[in-house]
């Protein structure tokens, strides 16, 4: 098992020009949504009470590493590829998966910190929470990655067993954040409220699009792909399509919403009310 692990993908397949594009395309996007969200919530610090400024700084500091990896990822990408005869081939040069993983263990955790903070929970019951869901969290993505890196159709039974196992605590994190996030729902301003359950839908949808997307870059038909060999190389398209989509929600419109609550709980905001007399800014 532990030989169908390298450190690196192999080769890569034959892409087709619109296959490598859209990729290519969507990192690229992803870098800019990532900029301008950091821009965007370091910059809004100013606009929320100083209980909730810590929230958002950790916020701009989640799009500011998904920023630089994805920039990265996006020049690992166009290092794996030559055009050629019309299409895309594997220039033999390694796609980096690391980068992606190294920007989950970071940012992860700190997602579950921008949460926490801008809920303000007691001091005891707050750091508890932020226990329990940073192992989670780090354990998660620490269990995926060696799933992620097998190359080859062989290593198929391994990957998904590390992708069962990286689901024990990914159930764990949804469960305890569906759990407590409903708890604290009582203890929130009325403003905050409808946010927060945004905060919380969104969270859920946004993380189950992760596994899929390793599901789907983990089919016999990827994995035969990622190999090198001559098939449908659609499977890995989709997993780099869906991690990019997930992380510009999870990350960029995940960081917005928290800006949005701590608008709502800062004094003398009217805030955003959403449902109610909406688009009301507090007067500078
Ligand atoms: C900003 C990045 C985020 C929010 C990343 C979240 C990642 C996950 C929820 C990953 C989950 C995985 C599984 C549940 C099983 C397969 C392996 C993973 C790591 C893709």
């Amino acid at each position: 098992m532990l030989e169908s692990i390298s450190v690196l993908a192999a080769g890569m397949p034959d892409l087709s020009v619109f296959q490598y594009s859209i990729v290519d395309n969507i990192f690229s996007m992803t870098v800019a949504t990532m900029g301008a969200a950091a821009i965007f919530l370091f910059l809004s610090r100013q606009s929320v009470d100083e209980a909730y400024r810590p929230a958002l700084l950790v916020s701009g500091l989640v799009v500011s590493i998904a920023c630089y990896h994805y920039f990265m990822i996006r020049h690992s990408w166009q290092g794996a590829f030559v055009l050629a005869e019309g299409g895309y081939k594997g220039s033999g040069a390694a796609f980096n998966d690391f980068y992606r993983y190294a920007d989950w263990i970071l940012t992860v955790p700190l997602l579950m910190v921008e949460l926490v903070a801008v809920l303000r929970l007691q001091a005891g019951k707050a750091t508890s929470l932020l226990t329990r869901l940073v192992v989670a969290a780090a354990l998660m993505i620490a269990l995926g990655y060696p799933g992620e890196v097998i190359s080859s159709p062989e290593g198929w039974a391994a990957r998904v067993m590390w992708g069962a196992l990286s689901s024990i605590p990914f159930f764990y994190i949804l469960f305890v954040l569906w759990v407590e996030l409903t708890k604290s729902l009582d203890t929130q301003p009325v403003a905050a409220r409808k946010l927060i359950e945004i905060a919380r839908l969104v969270l859920l949808i946004t993380w189950a699009v992760y596994p899929i997307a390793y599901a789907l870059g983990g089919t016999m038909t990827a994995l035969e792909a990622k190999a090198g060999g001559n098939v449908d190389p659609s499977g890995i398209v989709a997993l780099q399509v869906g991690y990019a989509i997930a992380d510009m929600t999870a990350k960029a419109g995940f960081g917005l919403l928290i800006y949005f609550i701590a608008r709502a709980k800062s004094k003398g905001s009217q805030g955003y009310v959403i449902g109610e007399t909406a688009g009301t800014p507090a007067v500078a």
